[in-house]
């Protein structure tokens, strides 16, 4: 039961996702959820509805997003094409998706991101042309000499970079080279070409799209430390050598609360080695479940690590390593931790999509809590078709908190639940009810709970009044 007040409040939610200018075109069109347009209409404007992309843009800056090609359509497309000026391939572009049998090429999915990239006016970053993981098993398990390796990687990096020349505005050539001590990584590259493979892949890679700026991208090189001067090293005598190399890419897969106390002072030195500077795979992972306390924490992160790009003018860009939890490499490789994005797995920002916001010169927006708390549920539509409809309700408190829940709602159109997930319903005539299920009663104080549920519909789906207790 209970075991704090809650109120039976319905609250529509406010999604800073897409402009209310955009959400109209496509609502007319059908290309956007009946749940945005009703939550910006019902939501005075605040300045956290100034797109994110609009906020870098004013600063100089571009923000960008990993995507998965696939899901670039429906909420996950919207906010993409809105918030986001770069976007990065998470694995579109990498050697064992585009070249899976030796000299047979699936650019599907990459030609895809690019398309939707320039229909959205983004830039693109090629991600990734050398790397120690995700080649081709033709390739590692192949047995090459030197030179026949050598060949193969100009070969794959001419190919690609000349099939997207003009198109990628930055390439993160060489990926994770070093080790934790600053030495070079023993890999398929360093172990049979020498450290040479760097220069040759920039070098290359410059020759097919001479426009492209060229990044030597690493992880835990975001402070101070002996591999990111290793990095800095490399990159000093590149430069010196006269090798084409025009950034670093600074990953930036933090922990929570761990953003290092040298991020601005790093990007800094390698700003005034005369190389832009990119944080180029933004999360923050934490231990799940997400607390109010610890999205709190991921808020002050994300700002810090913008706030150092945005101090730095060399620091042109912060990608996002997915924008949404729902999209996120951390829990599959890191059980037990997640919500390392700014927007939860249902496209509602999160306390961090208001730090990069703030970060960017974008005012306070989070949500003001109800005055003397409260725990309020808010009904969406994420996606409606011909004659069906996916929906979820949001039971969000604070200042209050519920061990167990129960909403109910009337449908005024006909519509019909067929289906429902992390909740228990059942519908009598119009009325819908719906309880948790035995693993998500509990909503702490600053927590939320999402379910979600499939349902039929015809002539119209106006979106119900719910009810909580
Ligand atoms: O996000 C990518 C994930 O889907 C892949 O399974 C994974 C395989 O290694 O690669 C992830 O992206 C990585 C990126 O390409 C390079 N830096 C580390 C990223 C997270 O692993």
């Amino acid at each position: 039961m209970r075991t704090s007040r809650s109120t039976t409040t319905t609250r529509t939610f406010r999604a800073p996702g897409i402009p209310l200018r955009k959400r109209i075109a496509a609502l007319l069109t059908g290309a956007v959820s009946v749940a945005a347009l009703v939550g910006a209409g019902a939501t005075t404007a605040h300045a956290a509805d100034t797109p994110l992309r609009d906020l870098a843009a004013a600063q100089g800056k571009v923000i960008g997003t990993a995507v998965t090609g696939s899901k670039l359509t429906g909420a996950y497309g919207d906010i993409a094409g809105a918030q986001f000026s770069s976007l990065t391939p998470g694995n579109a572009m990498k050697w064992g998706t585009v070249e899976p049998t030796q000299g047979s090429f699936n650019w599907s999915e990459a030609d895809q991101i690019v398309a939707f990239a320039q229909a959205h006016h983004q830039q693109v970053r090629g991600h990734t042309l050398v790397w120690h993981n995700q080649n081709p098993n033709w390739l590692t398990n192949g047995s090459w000499t030197p030179a026949q390796l050598s060949s193969l990687l100009q070969n794959h990096i001419t190919t690609e970079v000349t099939r997207y020349k003009g198109k990628i505005a930055a390439w993160d050539v060489v990926n994770e080279a070093f080790n934790e001590d600053g030495t070079y990584r023993p890999t398929l590259w360093y172990d049979n070409l020498g450290a040479d493979y760097i220069a040759n892949a920039l070098t290359w890679a410059h020759a097919a799209d001479p426009a492209a700026k060229l990044y030597i991208n690493d992880y835990n090189v975001e402070g101070v430390n002996a591999k990111s001067t290793a990095l800095y090293n490399l990159v000093k005598s590149l430069k010196q050598r006269g090798v084409p190399i025009d950034g670093v890419g600074l990953q930036a897969h933090l922990i929570l609360g761990q953003v290092p106390a040298t991020l601005q002072q790093n990007i800094q030195r390698f700003a005034d080695l005369g190389v832009d500077v990119a944080i180029t795979e933004l999360d923050v992972r934490m231990q799940l479940p997400a607390t109010a306390a610890s999205l709190t924490q991921q808020k002050a992160d994300f700002k810090s690590v913008v706030g150092a790009c945005a101090a730095v003018t060399r620091c042109v860009n912060v990608t996002v390593w997915g924008f949404t939890d729902s999209d996120s490499w951390v829990p599959s490789t890191f059980p037990g931790y997640g919500a390392a994005t700014p927007y939860d797995e249902n496209y509602n920002p999160k306390p961090a999509y208001y730090g990069i916001a703030e970060a960017l010169g974008g005012g306070t927006s989070t949500p003001p809590p109800p005055p003397g708390g409260a725990c309020t549920a808010t009904y969406s539509v994420s996606s409606q078709w011909n004659d069906g409809f996916t929906g979820q309700v949001r039971i969000a408190c604070s200042g209050a908190s519920l061990s167990s829940w129960k909403v109910s709602w009337s449908y005024g159109a006909g519509q019909r639940i067929t289906q429902a997930w992390n909740a228990v319903c059942t519908q009598s005539g119009a009325v819908v009810t719906c309880q948790n299920a035995s693993y998500n009663g509990t909503v702490p104080d600053g927590g939320a709970v999402t379910f979600g549920f499939n349902a039929s519909w015809s002539g119209s789906n106006p979106v119900p009044t719910v009810t909580l207790g």
